[in-house]
């Protein structure tokens, strides 16, 4: 079936590439259409040319006949060749951008003469994308997220662009009858960089599993294919290890191959110590080889004499311990999070309206929101001036009128100076009910400097929240540098809470700091920081930040009531 996979691809490349030459709409869709026939064949291309049965699958007309036979006796296609050299060989890679595809390039080539990814950061950095017609700030932002990830080539991909094509993939192989499946590996654990995917199945029909993953749509190429073992790179470049093992070793399987492989290596020589042999299809007696579990996690520590903890503790930080003492804590769930206390709309650099950002919070079933749009000298963010802030203020009280079910907070995304004072007077702050305070600007002092720079405005009686604490922008930019325990302390004294951005390039503080706050007794708030409504859904990567620091739902300021809430901010 490897062959159809690949027919398939390059059909779909002829297809790009005829639409990035504006070749005729039907031309471009028949060999989609024939692309996609391909694809889902049961049959083998190379069997059904043999038996002169090519000619009979749908949408196979007679020159995509032609070209079908000769990518089947040959293994090329020279009209594929043929287009290629019509355009810039950088072009090509321009169209593989995640979210640009031909019709895109196409304009940008067209338009702005962009050849090459050099050539579309560049466009993208100057904002010349966005003035194109039909293309907004966001498509401009999607680009270069884009170019990164293409330029990070095999490097390491961020949690928030691994987890939607990773759940996708699992609902794709579970809507195919296979109800044992599951992500495992680093995205289980939802670390904040995913080197590929892994996934897991259990099913007595390995072959039809296999055959059900190779067939996903956006399936570019395979790269290995085993008895047990199968990996593809996805169109958009990222690489997925799907094994299949028999029911009876689900557990065990999906034990190992979550890992992490430091938790792995503890537990297997725990098991050793005891008696017991330990792999990825069951634990065993040493004496005898009896299996005693394997079908289910729970029943793998188990009998370890272990308590089952989730997939983000397993990194071998003490959760061993803890689990054969039965100590495992609870920690905070996406469903225990009532409010998110920072986005933005349209007043400052948001894209959507408040009352699309309320709808969307009312549909997580939000207690509360809170507004906080860029403060004034944040320039680039369109922030706000004291008037325009406090007419931002009356709209909030007027729309909350219209929404009874969810209490609309009036707030801001304060930016503080490099003497850590705030860009809007005590009187003004007064006025609002969150205050959010944040660094983005002169990142570079000394941690000294920094260090009181923030201890400043965590002793602001008006500061709520510290924003994204250490400044990092994942793959981009360190941290700025501070002395972190001091600034945990002071926020502790100061009944400050630290956030947890939840934007998939920001995680920030990350994993290791809030377990660091955690121990502390300091709070945490966790935000989406969200610029539209779908942004709102990056909760879940905060929350699994938080899971990753073992942070219990008390330190979680949004994990509060509406009622607890407001008695904590004084309102
Ligand atoms: P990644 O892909 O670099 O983000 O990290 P992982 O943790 O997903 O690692 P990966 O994909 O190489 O392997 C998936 C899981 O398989 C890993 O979390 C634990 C398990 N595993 C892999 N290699 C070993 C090994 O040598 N020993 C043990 N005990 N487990 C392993
Ligand atoms: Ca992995
Ligand atoms: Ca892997």
């Amino acid at each position: 079936m490897e062959l159809n996979v690949k027919v398939a691809a390059i059909l779909d490349e002829v297809a790009d590439l005829l639409e990035l030459k504006e070749d005729s709409f039907f031309q471009v869709r028949a060999y989609r259409r024939a692309a996609r026939e391909i694809e889902s064949l049961t049959a083998d291309v190379k069997d059904l040319y043999i038996r002169g049965h090519l000619a009979q699958v749908p949408g196979i007309g007679k020159a995509i006949h032609d070209k079908v036979v000769e990518i089947v006796r040959t293994g090329e296609l020279q009209y594929l060749k043929d287009l290629r050299n019509e355009f810039p060989a950088g072009l090509l890679q321009v169209m593989r951008v995640p979210d640009v595809g031909p019709k895109t390039a196409g304009r940008l080539y067209k338009d702005l003469k962009v050849t090459n990814l050099q050539y579309l950061r560049l466009a993208a950095e100057q904002h010349r994308i966005r003035r194109l017609k039909g293309f907004g700030e966001r498509t401009e932002e999607n680009i270069l997220k884009g170019i990164r990830f293409l330029e990070s080539g095999q490097g390491r991909m961020l949690l928030g662009y691994a987890y939607p094509r990773g759940k996708a993939l699992e609902e794709h192989i579970r809507s195919h009858g296979f109800p044992q499946v599951s992500l495992g590996g680093s995205l289980r654990r939802m670390k904040e960089t995913i080197g590929d995917i892994d996934i897991l199945v259990g099913s007595d029909d390995p072959q039809r599993a296999m055959d059900t993953f190779i067939s996903y749509p956006q399936t570019e190429e395979v790269l290995l294919k085993g008895p047990t073992k199968t990996s593809i790179r996805l169109v958009d470049g990222v690489q997925v290890d799907m094994r299949v093992v028999e029911p009876s070793s689900y557990g065990a399987a999906l034990q190992y191959f979550t890992g992490s492989k430091e938790h792995n290596v503890t537990l297997r020589s725990l098991a050793i110590d005891l008696g017991y042999k330990i792999n990825e299809y069951g634990v065993y007696r040493k004496e005898s080889g009896e299996k005693v579990a394997g079908e289910t996690e729970e029943g793998v520590y188990s009998v370890l004499g272990m308590q089952w903890m989730p997939s983000e503790m397993r990194e071998d930080r003490g959760e061993i311990d803890l689990s054969r003492k039965g100590r495992i804590p609870r920690i905070l769930e996406l469903s225990e999070i009532r409010g998110d206390l920072h986005t933005h709309t349209e007043a400052s650099d948001g894209v959507d309206s408040m009352e699309a950002m309320t709808e969307a919070a009312l549909g997580k079933g939000y207690e509360y929101l809170a507004f906080t749009d860029h403060s004034r000298s944040l320039k680039v963010g369109n922030g706000l001036s004291v008037e325009r802030l406090q007419e931002n203020i009356r709209l909030v009280r007027k729309i909350g009128e219209r929404y009874p079910d969810i209490h609309l907070m009036a707030g801001t995304e304060v930016e503080i100076d490099e003497k850590g004072g705030l860009d809007y007077p005590p009187e003004v702050l007064e006025e609002l009910d969150i205050v959010v305070a944040a660094v983005h600007s002169r990142f570079k002092m000394s941690s000294e400097e920094m260090t009181e720079r923030l201890l400043t405005a965590i002793s602001n009686e008006h500061v709520h929240i510290l924003a994204h604490p250490t400044g990092r922008i994942i793959g981009e930019r360190e941290g700025y540098q501070f002395d972190m325990e001091a600034v945990l302390q002071a926020a502790k004294d100061n009944d400050v809470a630290m956030e947890i951005n939840s934007f998939p390039e920001r995680l920030d503080l990350n994993d290791t700091y809030c377990a660091m706050a955690m121990q502390r007794g300091v709070t945490l708030s966790i935000d989406t920081d969200a610029h539209n409504v779908r942004q709102l859904d990056y909760m879940l990567f905060g929350v699994a930040t938080a899971r990753r620091g073992w942070v219990p739902k008390e330190l979680v300021l949004n994990a509060l009531s509406w009622d607890d809430l407001r008695k904590r901010l004084d309102l």
